[in-house]
C-alpha cells in the first residue's frame, strides 16, 4: 500500500496547519474523507436529493435506490445473511441504546447479569447501566489483566446461566487491545445469553465477518470508516430483530395506523421512523467501496505495521509511557509524558502540525483502572506514513525539551 497516495484522495491533508503540513493522528476519534464520498454526497445532493419511500417521482426512487444501495453495501461488508439485518443509525451509540432498550428491557429480569468489561466505551457502558437501573438487572465485569487483556478463563468465570446480555468492546479505543469476540461469543451462547459487539474502532481497520463472529448485534460508526457523520448501523440476527419493539415511534416504520392502534412495517424500517439519514446512507456506501477497493486486509496489516514502528519509537522516548498490550494491539497508541499534562502535550503537538486526542477517551472508568486522569493518544489510518510518525515523535522530544522540568 502506498500512504502518499492515498493521501492524495484525502483534500483536507492538503493543508498546512501552525505553518507545518498537517499531520492527522485522531482517526479514532474521526477519520478523514476522500475525495469519493465527498463527490457521492455531492452528487446526491446535486442530482437525486429526494425523500424515500413515498415519492412515485423519478428523485424518488433514485434516492430510494441509492439508499438500500447503501443498506446493501454494509450487509454484504460486514458479512450479514440479509439487508433486512441492518439498521441505519447515527452511529455506534445509538445501534447500542437500541439494543439496550428494546431487546435488553424486554428480556432482563432482577437478578439477570449483564457482562462487560472495564475498557469500554461510556456508549457501551451508559445504555447497560439504564437498562440494569430499569429491571434490577445485575452489571459484572471480565477483569482486565496487567497490560489491559482478558483471559478467556476469566470470561468462563464471569459469564453464567443468570447472564442475558454480553456487550463488548472488538478494538479498544484507548489500549488498542483486540478482543476474542468469536470466542467470548461461544461462551455467551453456551449459557444461553446473546452479546452485542461494539464495532466503533474495528470496522475501519479489519475484515469483519458478523457471521463468522456468530454475535447477535454489532454496531458501527460511518464517521470513523471515511463515511460521513450521522450514519451508522445496527447489524442484529433476524429472529432478535423480528422480536424487538422498535425505540422510535412516527412516519417511514408504520404499516397501518388507526386512532388508537397501529402496526409496524417489517425489517429493517420498523427501526428507522422518521425521514431517515439518506445523503449519510450515500456516503456511507461509497466509503466502503472505497476501504473495498484498498482492501480491508491491506488496511490492517498497514495499520499494524504503522502501530509496530510507532511502538518501537515512542517507547525509546524516556519518560514515556504506554498504555495497553505489548502486541496483538490494532492501530493507535495511548500514552503519557512524564508529568506533563496530555493537554499539553496534544497543544505543543498542534503547534507542529501533529493532530492528537487527549482526554479520557469517553472512558473513565478505565482510566481510573490505569490510575490517570487522562491521557494523550495517536491513532492511525490508511493516510498515515512513518513519516507522520517520524514527524510525532519529533514533535513529542520537542514537547519534552519544553517541559524539561515537568519529566524525570
Ligand atoms: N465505542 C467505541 C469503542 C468508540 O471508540 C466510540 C467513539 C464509540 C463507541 C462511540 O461512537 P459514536 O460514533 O457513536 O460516537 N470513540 C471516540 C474516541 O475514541 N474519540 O472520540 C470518539
Amino acid at each position: 500500500m502506498r500512504p502518499a497516495e492515498i493521501r492524495e484522495l484525502f483534500p483536507i491533508l492538503k493543508q498546512e496547519v501552525n505553518g507545518h503540513p498537517l499531520v492527522y493522528l485522531d482517526s479514532a476519534a474521526t477519520s478523514q474523507k476522500p475525495i469519493q464520498v465527498i463527490e457521492a454526497l455531492k452528487h446526491y445532493y446535486e442530482w437525486d436529493n429526494a425523500n424515500v419511500h413515498r415519492g412515485v417521482h423519478t428523485l424518488g426512487s433514485r434516492a430510494t435506490d441509492a439508499y438500500e444501495g447503501a443498506r446493501a453495501k454494509v450487509a454484504k461488508f460486514i458479512g450479514a445473511s440479509s439487508e433486512q439485518e441492518i439498521i441505519f443509525t447515527r452511529g455506534t451509540t445509538t445501534a447500542i441504546n437500541i439494543v439496550a432498550s428494546s431487546y435488553a428491557r424486554s428480556i432482563l429480569r432482577e437478578g439477570d447479569e449483564i457482562v462487560l468489561t472495564p475498557m469500554e466505551h461510556h456508549s457501551n457502558l451508559i445504555p447497560w447501566q439504564q437498562a440494569a437501573k430499569a429491571t434490577g438487572a445485575v452489571l459484572k465485569y471480565i477483569p482486565l489483566q496487567p497490560d489491559g487483556t482478558i483471559l478467556l478463563s476469566d470470561v468462563e468465570n464471569v459469564i453464567t446461566d443468570r447472564t442475558k446480555i454480553v456487550s463488548i468492546v472488538y478494538v479498544s479505543n484507548v489500549l488498542g487491545v483486540i478482543n476474542p469476540v468469536k470466542e467470548i461469543a461461544k461462551i455467551a451462547h453456551k449459557h444461553g445469553a446473546k452479546i452485542m459487539v461494539d464495532g466503533a474502532q474495528s470496522t475501519p481497520h479489519m475484515k469483519v465477518d458478523v457471521q463468522d463472529l456468530d454475535c447477535d448485534f454489532y454496531g458501527l460508526s460511518g464517521h470513523k470508516m471515511c463515511g460521513p457523520t450521522g450514519i451508522g448501523a445496527l447489524y442484529g440476527k433476524k429472529a432478535l430483530l423480528e422480536s424487538m419493539e422498535p425505540v422510535e415511534f412516527g412516519g417511514e416504520m408504520i404499516d397501518h395506523v388507526d386512532l388508537y392502534e397501529s402496526t409496524w412495517k417489517e425489517l429493517p424500517w420498523k427501526f428507522e421512523g422518521g425521514t431517515p439519514i439518506i445523503a449519510g446512507a450515500v456516503g456511507l456506501g461509497a466509503a466502503i467501496d472505497f476501504l473495498q477497493e484498498v482492501g480491508m486486509d491491506t488496511i490492517f496489516k498497514h495499520d499494524i505495521e504503522l502501530t509496530n514502528y510507532a511502538m518501537e519509537r515512542m517507547t525509546q522516548i524516556e519518560d514515556l509511557v504506554v498504555y495497553g498490550p505489548t502486541h496483538n494491539r490494532a492501530g493507535l497508541v495511548t500514552f503519557n509524558l512524564g508529568d506533563v499534562h496530555p493537554h499539553d502535550v496534544a497543544t505543543v503537538l498542534d503547534a507542529e502540525g501533529v493532530a492528537i486526542r487527549a482526554g479520557h477517551h469517553c472512558a473513565q472508568p478505565l482510566m481510573r483502572w490505569l490510575e490517570v486522569s487522562s491521557t494523550a493518544r495517536a491513532s492511525f489510518y490508511l493516510y498515515n506514513s512513518e513519516e507522520d510518525i517520524d514527524r510525532l515523535v519529533m514533535a513529542l522530544l520537542k514537547t519534552k525539551e519544553y517541559f524539561g522540568h515537568a519529566i524525570g
